[in-house]
């Protein structure tokens, strides 16, 4: 059976608990996501192996390559988190 989101809206852009997590990540607030914010951000969330996720995490979202996560991607993080099921909506 196919994992299901009963909690939570798997909707990219209508999830208000991703958006705020997200805000949350930003943590000088440069407005884009840098590998050691997200890294430390998946260690909040209580996740193991933060570094090799972020590193996976990286590889997928961020298209261009310039090492951060910026606006257009956001959406690409989103989709990857939720189907990661990584535990933002808690946040
Ligand atoms: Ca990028």
């Amino acid at each position: 059976m196919p994992p299901t989101y009963n909690n939570r809206k798997d909707i990219p852009g209508s999830n208000e608990g991703f958006r705020d997590w997200v805000k949350s990540i930003d943590t000088n607030g440069d407005g884009k996501i840098s590998r050691q914010e997200l890294q430390e951000a998946i260690r909040k969330l209580g996740l193991w192996f933060c570094g090799w996720r972020a590193r996976r995490a990286f590889a997928h979202v961020d298209s261009d390559k310039n090492g951060f996560i910026t606006e257009e991607e956001i959406a690409e993080l989103e989709k990857y988190a939720i189907k990661k099921r990584w535990p933002f909506a808690t946040f």
